[in-house]
C-alpha cells in the first residue's frame, strides 16, 4: 500500500501550459494590481457564472468579511455561530463588535435560527450565519427574524461557491455574502474572495473600502484598506472557471463513493447534504459516536499514522479560543450541540485528483482501526 500522504484538500490545478498565456498577457501588460483587465473579466464572468448581479473581488476571504462589516456600518453585538473557521468571529472582533454565539443544528450544523431571538439585545445590529460546509443556512427563517428586529444579515459563504437552493444561487440572500478562494476552496485564486453585492451602488461603495477609500486620485471618502485581488489571482480564476463543473462533478463522486464505502462500519455517521439543489460537496464531514470502538481523537491519530491527514474542522469551537471564551455566550451550557459535534467531526480528503485508490486507502483505515484494538 503507498504511503504518500492523503491531506483533506488539493487545490484543482489546471494544466501550466494553460496559465501561461495569462502570464505572458501580464508580463506584457505590466498592469499587476489595482483593477486591471482580469480581475475586471473575473468579476463579470463570476456573476454570471453565481448567478448574481454584482460581485467585488478581494485579496481573500477575511478581509472581504472585515470589509463586508465596515460598508454596513454594523457595531455593537452580533449573532453568529461558534462552529466555523476562526476568522468568522475575528472579523468582527477586527471591527470592535462583541460577537454572541447561539448553538447549532444537530442535522445541518448551521446556527439554529430557532435560538437567535433570546439572543438579541438592545445592541445587536447584525446575524452573522455562515454556511457550514456549503450547506444551506434556514435562509426564510434567519430573514424573517432580521426583519422583524431590524437587523443586518451578512452571511459568511466562505465554502458554499456556486450552491443553489431552488436553483437560485443562495449568495443573493441577506445584505451580504462573502466568498473565500483560498486554496483549500473548491474554486481557487490562490488567495481570494469577494463580496456579493445587492446593487450597483453598494459594489461601488465596497469598491471604494478595499482601495483605502479613493474614489479618484485625490479623494478619500472612508478609512478604507487594501482588499485588491492581483491580476495573478484573477488570471488563475478565469482559468479555473473553465475547469470548475468538472471539478465539482468529480467532488460529486467521491461523495457519492465515501456514502458506500463507509455504510455499515458502526459509529460512522457521513453527515448528510442539505437542501441545495446545486451542491459544491466543499467537505465530507463523518461524525465519530460512541459505538465507533475507539474516540474520534484516536481514530484521528490512527489515520496520521498511515498518512491520512483529516481535520477535524471545527475544533475547537471558535468560543473556546482565549479572545472569546470569557464572553457569556461562549459558555459551554449556551452551545451544547456545537461542543458536542466538534468533539466527534472529522472531515474526511475530498478534491478532485483524489484517486479512487486513495479514497479506498482512507475508507480502509476507518473501517479496521477499531479491530486492531487501541
Ligand atoms: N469563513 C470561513 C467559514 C472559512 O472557512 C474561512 C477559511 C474564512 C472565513 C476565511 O477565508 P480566507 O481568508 O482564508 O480566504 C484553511 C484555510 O486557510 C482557510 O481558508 C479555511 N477557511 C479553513 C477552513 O481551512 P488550515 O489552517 O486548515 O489550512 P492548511 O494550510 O492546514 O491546509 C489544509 C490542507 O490543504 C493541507 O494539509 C494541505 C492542503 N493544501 C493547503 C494549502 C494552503 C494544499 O494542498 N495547498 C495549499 O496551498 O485553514
Amino acid at each position: 500500500m503507498s504511503d504518500k500522504p492523503i491531506y483533506v484538500t488539493q487545490p484543482y490545478l489546471p494544466p501550466l501550459e494553460e496559465f501561461l498565456p495569462y502570464l505572458e498577457q501580464i508580463w506584457q501588460s505590466r498592469q499587476l494590481t489595482n483593477g486591471g483587465p482580469f480581475h475586471k473579466q473575473l468579476e463579470e464572468a463570476l456573476c454570471e457564472y453565481l448567478g448574481v448581479e454584482h460581485l467585488a473581488l478581494f485579496a481573500n476571504g477575511t478581509l472581504a468579511l472585515v470589509t463586508a462589516l465596515q460598508a454596513l456600518r454594523i457595531t455593537g453585538e452580533v449573532i453568529t455561530t461558534p462552529y466555523s473557521f476562526v476568522a468568522t468571529a475575528h472579523s468582527l472582533l477586527w471591527n470592535g463588535i462583541r460577537p454572541v454565539f447561539v448553538d447549532i443544528d444537530p442535522v445541518t450544523l448551521n446556527m439554529d435560527p430557532s435560538k437567535i431571538e433570546a439572543a438579541i439585545t438592545p445592541l445587536t445590529t447584525a446575524i452573522l450565519p455562515v454556511h457550514c460546509y456549503g450547506n444551506p443556512c434556514e435562509l426564510d427563517s434567519i430573514q424573517t427574524i432580521a426583519d422583524s428586529y431590524n437587523l443586518k444579515v451578512v452571511y459568511d459563504a466562505a465554502h458554499a461557491f456556486g450552491v443553489k437552493v431552488l436553483n437560485r444561487s443562495i449568495l443573493q440572500h441577506g445584505d451580504l455574502s462573502i466568498l473565500s478562494f483560498h486554496a483549500t476552496k473548491v474554486f481557487t485564486t490562490f488567495e481570494g474572495g469577494a463580496i456579493v453585492c445587492p446593487d450597483a451602488k453598494t459594489k461601488q461603495h465596497i469598491d471604494n473600502l478595499k482601495n483605502f477609500g479613493f474614489v479618484n486620485e485625490t479623494t478619500v471618502v472612508a478609512p478604507g484598506i487594501n482588499g485588491k485581488m492581483s491580476e495573478f489571482g484573477a488570471a488563475l480564476g478565469l482559468l479555473q472557471l473553465k475547469h470548475v463543473d468538472q471539478a465539482l462533478a468529480r467532488r460529486r463522486e467521491i461523495d457519492r463513493d465515501y456514502r458506500k464505502q463507509l455504510a455499515g462500519i458502526p459509529g460512522v455517521v457521513c453527515m448528510e447534504r442539505g437542501n441545495q439543489t446545486h451542491d459544491n460537496h466543499a467537505y465530507f464531514p463523518i461524525l465519530i459516536t460512541p459505538e465507533y470502538k475507539l474516540s474520534r481523537d484516536e481514530l484521528y491519530e490512527r489515520m496520521r499514522r498511515r498518512g491520512i491527514f483529516g481535520r477535524r474542522y471545527f475544533y475547537p469551537l471558535i468560543s473556546n479560543f482565549p479572545m472569546y471564551r470569557g464572553f457569556p455566550s461562549a459558555q459551554h451550557s449556551n452551545l451544547s450541540v456545537a461542543t458536542a459535534i466538534s468533539e466527534q467531526i472529522i472531515c474526511l480528503p475530498i478534491y478532485p485528483n483524489l484517486s479512487g485508490t486513495e479514497q479506498r486507502r482512507v475508507c480502509e483505515v476507518i473501517a479496521t482501526a477499531p479491530l486492531e484494538g487501541r
